[in-house]
Order: C-alpha cells, then sequence, then structure tokens
C-alpha cells in the first residue's frame, strides 16, 4: 500500500480515531436528548448512537484543524453530516427503497418503530442538522457559517444525495455504464464525504484556494470509498465463499470490479489515494498527518 508512514512513522492513527469519535458520540448524545414526543426523539437517537465508524464527522475536524482551525468551532457541522448520513441511511433502508432489515448490527429504523415513525425521524434528523449549525456553531465569522450551511444544503438535495438515489433506483434492472455509475457514487456517497471536508476548511478559516484544495482532496477519497466498498464486496464474498468470483462479480448490479476488472479496479483506488496525498502536499506536514492517514485507511480498510 502507498503510506507515508516515512513522514509520519509514529502518528497514532488508531487513537487518533477512537479519540475523535469519542467526543463525536458524546456530542451526538448531548445534540439530542431524550424529550416530549417521547417515541421521535427515541427514534433519532436509536439510529444516531448506533455506531458507525464516524468517518465524515473526523474527516471534517480533521479539516478544520489542517487549516489552523481547532475542533471546537467545527463539532456542531460534524455532528450535523452523521445526523444527514443517518437520516440517509433511515430512508436508504424503508421498504420503498432498499428495504433492509439490519443496519450497523441492529434492525433497522422502521423495524422497531415502525414506517411512519422512521420517515419523521428521519426528516427531524435532517431538519435538526441545519439548526444545530446555525444555533450550536462557535467562534466563527457568521459568513463563514452560512457558507458551509449552503454547502451541507447542497450536497443532500436534488444536485447531491437525492440525485444520486433517484438515479440509482431509476437504473435499477439496467445495465450501466461506467460514466453512470460513477454519477451515482458521486451523488449518494462522495458528495456528503465532500461536505465534510469543505464545511471543515470553511469553518476552521481556510482561504478559497486552502477550500479548494480540501475539495479535491474529498473528492478523490469520495469516490475511492466506493470504489473500495465494491472491492471487498467481490473480496469478502469470495474469501467467504471459497471461490475466486465473489458476490458482485456474479450478480446483475454494475460495481467497478465488474465494469473495471478487479485488477483495474485496485489500480484506481491506488490512484485516487495518489491524488488526495497529492493534494495534502501543500499544507504544514504534521497538520496533514490524520488526513493522510485516514485516505490511507479508506483506501486499504478490510471492511
Ligand atoms: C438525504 C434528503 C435525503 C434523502 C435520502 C435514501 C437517500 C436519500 C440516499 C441514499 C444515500 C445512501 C444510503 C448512500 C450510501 C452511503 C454509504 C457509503 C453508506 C455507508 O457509509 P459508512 O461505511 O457507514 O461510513 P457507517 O455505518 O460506518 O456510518
Amino acid at each position: 500500500p502507498f503510506t507515508l508512514d516515512i513522514l509520519f512513522p509514529k502518528f497514532p492513527f488508531e487513537d487518533y480515531m477512537r479519540s475523535k469519535a469519542i467526543q463525536v458520540n458524546k456530542a451526538l448524545d448531548d445534540a439530542i436528548p431524550m424529550k416530549d414526543p417521547i417515541k421521535i426523539h427515541e427514534a433519532m437517537r436509536y439510529s444516531l448512537l448506533a455506531g458507525g465508524k464516524r468517518i465524515r464527522p473526523i474527516l471534517c475536524i480533521a479539516s478544520c484543524e489542517l487549516v489552523g482551525g481547532n475542533e471546537s468551532q467545527a463539532i456542531p457541522v460534524a455532528c450535523a453530516i452523521e445526523m444527514i448520513h443517518t437520516m440517509s441511511l433511515i430512508h436508504d433502508d424503508l421498504p420503498c427503497m432498499d428495504n433492509d432489515d439490519l443496519r450497523r448490527g441492529k434492525p433497522t429504523n422502521h423495524k422497531v418503530y415502525g414506517e411512519n415513525t422512521a420517515v419523521l425521524a428521519g426528516d427531524a434528523l435532517l431538519s435538526l442538522a441545519f439548526e444545530h449549525v446555525a444555533t450550536k456553531t462557535r467562534n466563527v465569522s457568521p459568513n463563514r457559517v452560512v457558507r458551509a450551511i449552503a454547502e451541507l444544503g447542497s450536497s443532500v438535495g436534488s444536485d447531491g444525495l437525492v440525485a444520486g438515489q433517484i438515479v440509482d433506483l431509476s437504473s435499477e434492472g439496467k445495465e450501466i455504464n461506467l460514466a453512470e455509475l460513477e454519477y451515482i457514487h458521486i451523488h449518494k456517497t462522495s458528495k456528503l464525504l465532500e461536505a465534510a471536508v469543505v464545511c471543515g476548511a470553511i469553518l476552521g478559516g481556510g482561504s478559497h484556494s486552502e477550500v479548494d484544495r480540501m475539495r479535491n482532496y474529498a473528492r478523490c477519497i469520495g469516490l475511492l470509498f466506493q470504489v473500495v466498498d465494491d472491492i471487498l464486496d467481490v473480496t469478502k464474498s469470495s474469501q467467504q465463499l471459497g471461490k475466486t468470483a465473489g458476490k458482485d462479480l456474479a450478480s446483475d448490479k454494475a460495481t467497478y470490479p465488474k465494469l473495471m476488472g478487479l485488477q483495474g479496479a485496485r489500480k484506481f483506488a491506488d490512484e485516487l489515494v495518489a491524488m488526495a496525498i497529492e493534494e495534502l502536499s501543500h499544507f504544514d506536514a504534521a497538520k496533514s498527518a490524520p488526513l493522510y492517514h485516514l485516505a490511507n485507511y479508506i483506501a486499504y480498510r478490510e471492511n
């Protein structure tokens, strides 16, 4: 794997991820106290606090710190992004979408609370996300807060996640090409990762050119995230089946390994991580350690 262990031999990446996740989980817990109406707040908390790697909030904080900001400036928007991510998962799992019974190892929101409550829990998380950024962000100029809110809005709506989901739904049962697959992934997965990184850089006081660089970094790792997901689907199911061809190479669903071959997809992933890391070379080397390691983690994770 392409790593920068030579530059950062001692960076304690696992400790870093663990301690940031603890901070994020505490802030998320505080953001939604149990109150009336109990049912909706319980449903919101059920999915929001159900685990998850917290990659988006950690990217947001790391990006804020890279440009000279501090964690507390980024925490409200980091929480907002995890609220939006969680609501997209709740809605994605509904019977009218993917109809999934399990998420993050637990029964899905609608399985526990019913479809009507799951829809509302998603709606409430989405609106709380924006309220949270607007009311809880401290020590950032109003102009930067508004820029972050605009960034967040555009990453979610009909130019963002929703666009990816509608095109994904419309392509069901059809053969899609690489450009169409890329469109779906850029919108369903990359856009919110991009918003996480860009909002962090905006709130941390980054210049326009720094924010642009962070956007380029985020676009690379956003696509990388999905390419690696597709590769893992193949390699994990191959291991489970003890065969050379895994689930996704055999199924109808278009994936990078299916359209590019497994080696082609791995090569593409290597190129994306190298491009992401190149963007970081323009920043202070010590401060960019977390984002170097996050890119490598996304590229070479095993699940
Ligand atoms: C956003 C308004 C609005 C509606 C939702 C349903 C929908 C529209 C979009 C689907 C978005 C979706 C489910 C994309 C997949 C994103 C993805 C890569 C999820 C897995 O992320 P991880 O691995 O998961 O970070 P954890 O559980 O670790 O957080």
